[in-house]
C-alpha cells in the first residue's frame, strides 16, 4: 500500500441553523406570542487517531470535508437539529496546523485521542428569545453563525523509540529485518527504501523497544538530494538514533565522512535532531576486510564521545548486545525525561 505522511486538505464545520419567526395561532387568538425556536449547532469538524490506519494516504484524494449544517429553528419553539459531528480518522502521530499560519492545532500521539479542529456555527436564537414586555411581537430572529473553515495540513510523525538512520545502503533494512519482524525491501543499490518501515525488537527480559527504518540521506539532501530529508520528521520523536555506517572495504567515502555528512544534513534539518543522542554502528561486519574502515570509525568515536558498536546483520554479530544496550539506555533517557516532567 503506498505510504502518504503529508497532505493538506480543506475543511469547512457546519453554519448554526437559523432561528425561526414564528406566533402561535390559534382559534379566537389571531396574534398569539412568539414561538420561534432557536437553531441548531453547525457540526464540528472533528480529528480522532486510529492505530489502524498507517498512512495519510485516503485524504489525499478526498480533500474536502464540509460539515453538515444545522437545521433552521421551526414554530411552536422546535429547535433545529445540531449537525453530526465530522470526524476525519487519522494514523497515531499524526499532527494537524493550519494551512495559512502552521499553528499547531493538534498532536495526536496515543490511539483513539481526538480534537476538536473547527467549531460549527451556533444556532441563531428564536423570536422567542426577544419578547420583553415593551416588545410583545418581535418579527425578527439570529441568523445562525457560519462553522470555521481553514486549509489543513495533515503530517504523520511516526512513533518510534529508536530511529536508523544513515546513508543509502548503509544496511538499515537489513538490520531492522535482523532484530524484528518487519521485512523491508533491501538491496545492494541506494534508495532501496522509499517509505519508512516500522519494528518492535523484543528482548528476552520481556523488554521491547519499536524502531523505524528511514531512507537513506545524501549529501545535499536539505537542497533536495536523493530523496530529500523530509522522511526525517520519523525520526522526530524517537528517544534514541542509531547512526549505521558501513565499514566495508569497498566503499568510496571515509566511514568518518559518512558520518559527517549524514550529521551536517541531520543539522541543515533543523529543530533537535542534531542534538538527539546517537549510537555510531559499523555495518558488514562480516566484510570488513583488514578492517581499516573500522579501526579509522572507532578512533573517531571514541575521540569524540560516541558510544560505538561493530555488527553484521547479515551474520548476525553483535545484535544481542546492540539491543540490550539500546533498551537500557532508553529506559534511562525516559527516567531522565521523567525527572523533569
Ligand atoms: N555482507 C553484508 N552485507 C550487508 C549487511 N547488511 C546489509 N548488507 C547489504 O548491503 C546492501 C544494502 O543494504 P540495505 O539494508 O538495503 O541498506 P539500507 O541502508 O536500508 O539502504 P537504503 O534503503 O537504500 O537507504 C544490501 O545488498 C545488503 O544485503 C551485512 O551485515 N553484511
Ligand atoms: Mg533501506
Amino acid at each position: 500500500m503506498k505510504f502518504v505522511d503529508y497532505v493538506k486538505v480543506y475543511a469547512a464545520a457546519g453554519h448554526g441553523g437559523r432561528g425561526s419567526i414564528s406566533f402561535l395561532r390559534e382559534k379566537y387568538k389571531p396574534m398569539g406570542g412568539p414561538d420561534g425556536g432557536d437553531g441548531g449547532k453547525g457540526a464540528d469538524i472533528i480529528v480522532r487517531a486510529d492505530a489502524q490506519l498507517n498512512t495519510l494516504l485516503d485524504h489525499r484524494y478526498k480533500k474536502h470535508y464540509k460539515a453538515r449544517n444545522g437545521g433552521h429553528g421551526r414554530g411552536n419553539n422546535k429547535r433545529g437539529a445540531d449537525g453530526p459531528d465530522l470526524i476525519i480518522k487519522v494514523p497515531t502521530g499524526t499532527v494537524i496546523k493550519n494551512a495559512d499560519t502552521e499553528e499547531v492545532l493538534a498532536d495526536l500521539t496515543s490511539d483513539g485521542s481526538e480534537a476538536i479542529i473547527l467549531q460549527g456555527g451556533r444556532g441563531g436564537k428564536g423570536n422567542a428569545h426577544f419578547k420583553s414586555s415593551t416588545y410583545q411581537s418581535p418579527k425578527f430572529a439570529q441568523p445562525g453563525e457560519d462553522g470555521h473553515e481553514a486549509e489543513l495540513i495533515l503530517e504523520l510523525k511516526l512513533i518510534a523509540d529508536v530511529g536508523l538512520i544513515g546513508m543509502p545502503n548503509a544496511g538499515k533494512s537489513t538490520l531492522i529485518g535482523a532484530i524484528t519482524a518487519a521485512r523491508p525491501k533491501i538491496g545492494p543499490y541506494p534508495f532501496t527504501t522509499l517509505v519508512p518501515n516500522l519494528g518492535v525488537v523484543k528482548l528476552k527480559n520481556y523488554m521491547s523497544f519499536t524502531v523505524a527504518d528511514i531512507p537513506g540521506i545524501i549529501e545535499g539532501a536539505h537542497d533536495g538530494a536523493g530523496l530529500g530529508l523530509e522522511f526525517l520528521r520519523h525520526a522526530e520523536r524517537t528517544s534514541l538514533l542509531l547512526h549505521l555506517v558501513d565499514i566495508s572495504q569497498h566503499i568510496e567515502e571515509s566511514p568518518v565522512e559518512a558520518l559527517e555528512i549524514t550529521n551536517r544534513e541531520l543539522g541543515l534539518y533543523g529543530g533537535a535532531l542534531a542534538s538527539k543522542e546517537q549510537i555510531a554502528i559499523g555495518t558488514k561486519l562480516d566484510v570488513a576486510g583488514d578492517g581499516a574502515r573500522l579501526d579509522m570509525l572507532r578512533q573517531y568515536c571514541e575521540a569524540h564521545g560516541i558510544t560505538f558498536f561493530a555488527i553484521s546483520a547479515v551474520a548476525a554479530t553483535g545484535l544481542d548486545s546492540l539491543a540490550s544496550y539500546v533498551s537500557s539506555r532508553l529506559l534511562t533517557l525516559k527516567k531522565t525525561h521523567n525527572a523533569f516532567t
